[in-house]
């Protein structure tokens, strides 16, 4: 499938930081799998966090801004290899279109987590808050994955 992704306007201060309880739900429409954290060192202040999104519905979903309970903050970045070198830049939106797949995977779109609470090895789990552009939040646990060496290294 193909995968479409653009910036958005920034919406600082439309942003929710957090979800409100009520609005967080298994959402019908957005399903994200194979969520997964990519261990890091011990000292590390950052961790990469990848998933799957997959749009059923017939409009384009958008998330504005991700938050976690686990980290101290976070952000929407996307990769890409340019003169042979690895850039990265922070995104203010993700777009799933209708009835489409968006990976987040290394290499390409990401989500990176700053300052753990608490220490994350494989095994652990963290939760990260995906805030819909329409006010939905989407909780998803992610397990802390060793490494794969797939050659793809980020951070
Ligand atoms: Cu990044």
């Amino acid at each position: 499938m193909k995968k479409i992704v653009t910036l958005g306007p920034t919406l600082a201060g439309l942003v929710l930081y957090w979800c409100i309880s009520g609005m967080v739900h298994a959402d019908a429409v957005l399903r994200v799998t194979a969520p997964w954290i990519r261990e890091a060192p011990p000292t590390a202040r950052v961790h990469a966090a990848y998933m799957t999104l997959v749009n059923t519905g017939t409009e384009a979903v958008l998330i504005d801004s991700v938050t976690s309970p686990d980290f101290g903050g976070a952000e929407i970045h996307r990769s890409w290899i340019e003169d042979g070198m690895a850039r990265m830049q922070p995104v203010s939106q993700l777009e799933v279109p209708a009835a489409a797949t968006l990976v987040l995977e290394p290499g390409s779109y990401h989500l990176m987590l700053f300052d753990a609470q608490r220490p994350l090895t494989e095994g652990d789990s963290a939760t990260l808050l995906l805030h819909r552009a329409d006010g939905n939040c989407i909780s998803v646990s992610a397990p802390v994955v060793r490494d794969s060496g797939d050659g793809h290294h980020h951070h």
